[in-house]
């Protein structure tokens, strides 16, 4: 059977499988190897050096193109890597729309390290009127966040993509909160999608990689060959590990989400609690979209507890069960505070501006047992 045949657990299970030639083996093995053989100068069974390709990397992309309904994938060392790579493969002066919410490192990667290179533009890509204005300038690409990372904004791809294909602007979706579980991006439009492989994806907290899921050749050929030149390529072992991690991508995400809903619903009705955001929730201001564009509404959660900084970090003290930790997307639950932690290189005014305030406090919720979760959450607000 073809991969696009099958549903979305049998490819994450089988997808770029195949028992081993040489030994019958089920589970793909680690080619831990730097290089390869040839028999000729030049001569090679496609595989000359780890850098460029790798068998435990390739099976890995396959999986990887099959989850998102793409042609190709390309997995790098990190999810800021292939960022990296795409704003390298852009010509220099290009103009970039990006997401006004977007990860705090995606943000210091184009504000800083590519700030003279090209021109980037942060708008709120749910203010449509705006991004259809901002269109027709004919950018080279629109970066999106959806979800937003952390205050969980909610773009409708379709809608954004046809006014981009009509002005023949690529769109870039970064789709690491969902997860290829519970949106496909590229089925809305997008012409490219990207991911950290290091959040849902690999799911275990154990790994950090990124990927890139397109159906345009010229795009996945350049990015490549960038990658072959500068070096980030995903390592063996953490291929595995992606691949390991993938086999139960679709049980977790419907475990995160189960746990999530009930989580969001206990913080909703928290009389420490100011607000909650989750696009699961009603009160969601686009959880019609979240509805329409996603299978489900994830793992992650937003809330801002009564109080600023001081009521923050106690209760970020006091949680046992919940890790004070950056990152998400793992089996265990995270808790964080953004505007110290993973937003920090955002400035304070910016973060403001998008509703990042020091009482925000984000959630990767697990899949242990909600209800232990939920006590350590209630003993935390004391
Ligand atoms: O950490 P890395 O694998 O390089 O991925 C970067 C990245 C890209 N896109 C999104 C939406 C992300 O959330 C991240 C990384 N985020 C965290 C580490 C975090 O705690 O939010």
């Amino acid at each position: 059977m073809k991969n696009k045949d099958l549903n979305f657990a049998t490819k994450a299970i089988h997808a770029g499988g195949h028992p081993d030639k040489e030994t019958g083996a089920v589970m793909p093995p680690i080619y831990q190897t730097s290089t390869y053989i040839q028999s000729s100068p030049g001569k090679h069974k496609g595989y000359e050096y780890t850098r460029s390709h790798n068998p435990t990397r390739t099976r890995l992309e396959e999986n990887l193109a099959a989850l998102e309904n793409a042609k190709y994938a390309l997995t790098t060392s990190s999810g800021l890597a292939m960022n990296t790579l795409i704003m390298h493969m852009l010509p220099e002066g290009s103009h970039i729309l990006c997401g006004d919410d977007v990860y705090g490192g995606t943000y210091r990667l184009f504000t800083t390290v590519f700030q003279n290179k090209h021109k980037f533009e942060f708008i709120d890509t749910t203010d449509y009127k705006l991004v259809e204005k901002k269109l027709k300038e004919k950018p080279a690409l629109i970066w999106i966040e959806t979800p937003t990372n952390p205050t969980l904004k909610i773009t409708d791809i379709q809608r954004v993509a046809k006014v981009a294909k009509a002005n023949k602007v690529k769109v870039y979706v970064d789709n690491t909160f969902m997860s290829p579980y519970f949106q496909n991006p590229l089925d809305l439009g997008a012409d490219v999608v990207v991911h950290s492989l290091t959040k849902y994806i690999n799911g275990h907290s154990d790994v950090v990689g990124g990927a890139l899921m397109t159906n345009d050749k010229k795009i996945h050929q350049a990015l490549w060959t960038l990658q072959n030149s500068i070096g980030p390529s995903c390592s063996p072992f953490d291929s595995w590990l992606v691949l390991r991690g993938i086999k139960t991508l679709a049980v977790r995400m419907r475990a995160h989400e189960e746990n999530a809903k009930k989580i969001a619903a206990f913080l909703e009705g928290h009389a420490k609690v100011d607000k909650v955001v989750y696009p699961g929730l009603k009160s969601h201001p686009q959880h019609k979209i979240a509805k329409k564009q996603m299978h489900g509404f994830g793992g992650m959660i937003t809330f801002y507890i009564k109080g600023g900084v001081k009521e923050s970090k106690k209760f970020l003290e006091r949680v046992k069960l919940f890790a004070l930790a950056e990152s998400l997307g793992g089996v265990e639950s995270l808790i964080e505070h953004p505007a110290i932690m993973t937003h920090a290189s955002v400035p304070k005014e910016i973060r403001e501006s998008i509703g990042l305030y020091d009482n925000l406090i984000r959630l990767s919720v697990g899949i242990e047992d909600a209800d232990d979760l939920i006590a350590d959450l209630k003993q935390a607000f004391g």
